[in-house]
């Protein structure tokens, strides 16, 4: 256990006090300004738009919670003010034929996530509309957003225009794409669901160290000698490398999301314009390896409790700006080190 006693999630680790990095989607589809935001209520054929005067009418209130995102970054004590979700239900009474919600976004995916309406009210969910004491910004789900408590952020439905009670469940956009765990509990680390690539493709792959624009998520290849290995544009979110040889490996704008690349010797290897957000590179050796252009929000190379620390030095590249969105132990360790 750490000085934070419980509130930090196994894994995680705190951004800066004055830090809230961005995760997703940056904009809603555009607004017309004779067109206020609303959120429609539907359950069946019934529904319901209440602007966001009406739900704030609804009751407002002070929420301070900590976020957990799932690329292992949390922040603590986020002072929200919006309106309790059991208000929403209080008011729209939905029918007892309907278990789940599901949260739509004005975006252009129509942006959405699912939950069990009673894990929702348990959670405590609220829709928030103002941070920090002012109205929540535009880029972090403003004017209106879910806020679930208890669950990774991508539960957390920015731009929120629509509550829909279901009786089945409808996975969301990052459970259906990314394979996010469709619970989501921070405390027993549902971050991803157990893919199994199929065994015979494996087995060829790793023969061939060719993993090129295959989607190989939570692909198994711990301790493998897998020097030279290609896997450009390769989908391998929480792909499992600890301890494998990648000397000279190309990951270049792979998708290594919340992959585990602890202890791999990585001397060499090239991850151009990457998604490494929330992989592990503790105790990995990273002489000479290219980060340039990766995007590395809640990426790891020192842990703490066991020691385990990537080696870096003046021949690894990554940039400046890379480097700020790290969590401040790892900044600090990576600047020690690098460049
Ligand atoms: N509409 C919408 N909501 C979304 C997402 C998104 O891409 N679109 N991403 C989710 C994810 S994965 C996270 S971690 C949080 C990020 O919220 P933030 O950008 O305010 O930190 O929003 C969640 N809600
Ligand atoms: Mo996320």
């Amino acid at each position: 256990m750490n000085e934070l006693g419980d509130r930090l999630p196994p894994g995680q680790q705190l951004v800066a006090a004055d830090k809230w990095p961005l995760v997703g989607e940056r904009v809603p589809s555009p607004i017309s300004a004779d067109t206020p935001w609303a959120l429609r209520l539907l359950e069946g054929d019934r529904s319901v738009r209440l602007t966001l005067d009406e739900i704030t009418a609804l009751g407002p209130e002070e929420f301070t919670v900590d976020i957990h995102c799932v690329t292992r970054w949390s922040r603590l004590d986020c002072r929200f003010c919006g309106v309790a979700l059991s208000k929403i239900f209080d008011f729209f009474q939905p029918t007892s034929s309907s278990r789940f919600l599901r949260f739509v976004a004005k975006t252009e995916r129509l942006h959405s996530t699912s939950l069990l309406m009673k894990d929702a009210l348990d959670l405590g969910t609220f829709l928030a509309t103002h941070f920090d004491g002012e109205p929540l910004s535009v880029e972090h789900g403003g004017p209106l957003r879910s806020v679930v408590p208890g669950r990774y952020l991508y539960k957390s439905l920015k731009w929120l225009t629509e509550i829909e009670f279901t009786a089945d469940d409808q996975l969301g956009y990052w459970e259906t794409e990314a394979g996010y765990h469709n619970v989501g509990d921070p405390w027993k680390e549902e971050r991803f669901i157990a893919a199994s690539v199929d065994k015979q493709l494996a087995a060829r792959l790793l023969a061939t160290r060719r993993l090129d624009g295959e989607n190989l998520m939570g692909f198994a290849a711990r301790g493998r000698d897998l020097a030279g290995l290609t896997a450009v544009d390769t989908i391998l979110r929480n792909a499992d490398f600890c301890a494998a040889n990648l000397d000279g490996a190309d990951f270049r704008r792979a998708n290594l999301s919340g992959a585990k690349l602890r202890c791999a010797s990585l001397q060499g290897a090239t991850f151009e314009e990457s998604d490494i957000e929330g992989a592990d590179f503790c105790g990995a050796d990273l002489r000479g390896a290219n980060f340039a252009g990766a995007s590395m929000f809640g990426a790891t190379f020192v842990d703490r409790d066991s020691g385990d620390a990537a080696v870096l030095d003046r021949t690894t590249i990554i940039d400046q700006d890379a480097v700020e969105s790290l969590c401040p132990l790892q900044q600090d360790f990576v600047r020690e080190h690098a460049a």
